[in-house]
């Protein structure tokens, strides 16, 4: 619905395949997997595999440099032509490889000035490059907070690197809920629209989910995605013996959050190099290989 919506804001969302629900039967997102590094370790998680905050474990995604991403939004784009949207999530955190992603939203902005930009992190450095975000023109950007007590977030992080001390337990699970919310407030100032993925996790936080939407929609977040849990190989929660979250689990999540039209009800759960529209997987038409070979 885009009833009480600000022009600005409708402007925004309207071409945005993950903003609007009714825009993703039309529009397509791509995403250019150019930041291998990460600055956390989530327990969903696995490193050989893409950043689980957007996407589902047991893909790994090629990793392009700036240029070669330019290039394949370039290739997608004559192609695909609904295609509305960059994205970087991945295969690690953009914000943790901020070189490559910001040259890479750089060079995208040159060669394709009508594609809307966007970018998933996990919001630990976010404080310090909103105004880098500001000034590259991008105005999506979504933060995976999966908990607004550090209580709750101490069962989640295995650990968190900051300014070359590794911290672990709640104290990292503190640092982190700091640097997400400031973050937040910067992003709110800029006037850049923000959309909150959290991953549900049964027995940890999905009691915690209701707190989380109402925190985040307090603070100026457009939009509330619950994203079930799925069990990736190797990850921290396999080894604990948890089990994934159940379509019922996000259901009951989404009931108790009270957020209604702000949430978002149509993910997908991307790859990190996914092409077309939500849920129509194209990535392999464009894999390294094939997009040189089409400039
Ligand atoms: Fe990509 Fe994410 Fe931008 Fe969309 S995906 S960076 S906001 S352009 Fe979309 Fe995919 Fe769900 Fe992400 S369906 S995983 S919410
Ligand atoms: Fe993995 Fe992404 Fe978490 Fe980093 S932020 S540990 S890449 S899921």
């Amino acid at each position: 619905s885009v009833e009480g919506l600000s022009e600005s804001i409708i402007e925004k969302v309207k071409r945005h395949p993950c903003y609007s629900e009714e825009a993703h039967h039309f529009f397509a997102r791509m995403h250019v997997a150019v930041a291998p590094a990460c600055n956390i370790q989530c327990k969903y998680c696995n490193r050989k595999y893409d950043c689980m905050n957007e996407s589902r474990p047991g893909v790994t995604s090629e990793l392009l440099t700036p240029e070669e991403a330019t290039q394949k939004v370039l290739a997608v784009g004559s192609v695909i032509r609904n295609t509305t949207v960059v994205g970087i999530a991945g295969p690690g955190d953009p914000l943790a490889n901020p070189r490559q992603t910001f040259r890479t939203f750089e060079l995208i902005r040159q060669a394709a000035p009508d594609m809307k930009l966007c970018l998933s992190t996990n919001g630990l450095a976010l404080p310090d490059h909103v105004d880098t975000i500001r000034e590259l023109g991008i105005d999506h950007v979504t933060i995976t907070i999966n908990a607004v007590d550090p209580e709750v977030g101490q069962h989640i992080y295995r650990y968190v690197t900051w300014q070359g001390k590794l911290l672990r337990g709640i104290e990292a699970a503190r640092l982190l809920l700091e640097r997400q919310m400031e973050g937040m407030r910067e992003l709110v100032k800029a006037g850049i629209l923000i959309k909150v993925n959290s991953v549900l996790i049964p027995g940890v936080n999905d009691v915690h989910m209701a707190d989380i939407s109402a925190e985040v929609r307090k603070r100026g977040a457009f939009l509330h995605n619950i994203m079930p849990l799925i069990i990736a190989d190797g990850s921290d929660f396999q080894k604990e013996g948890r089990r994934a979250a159940l379509p019922e689990d996000v259901a009951a999540a989404q009931e108790r959050s009270g957020a209604g039209d702000r949430l978002m009800r149509h993910c997908r759960q991307c790859r990190a190099d996914a092409v077309g529209l939500l849920g129509e997987d194209r990535s392999g038409e464009f894999t390294k290989e094939k997009f040189r070979q089409m400039s």
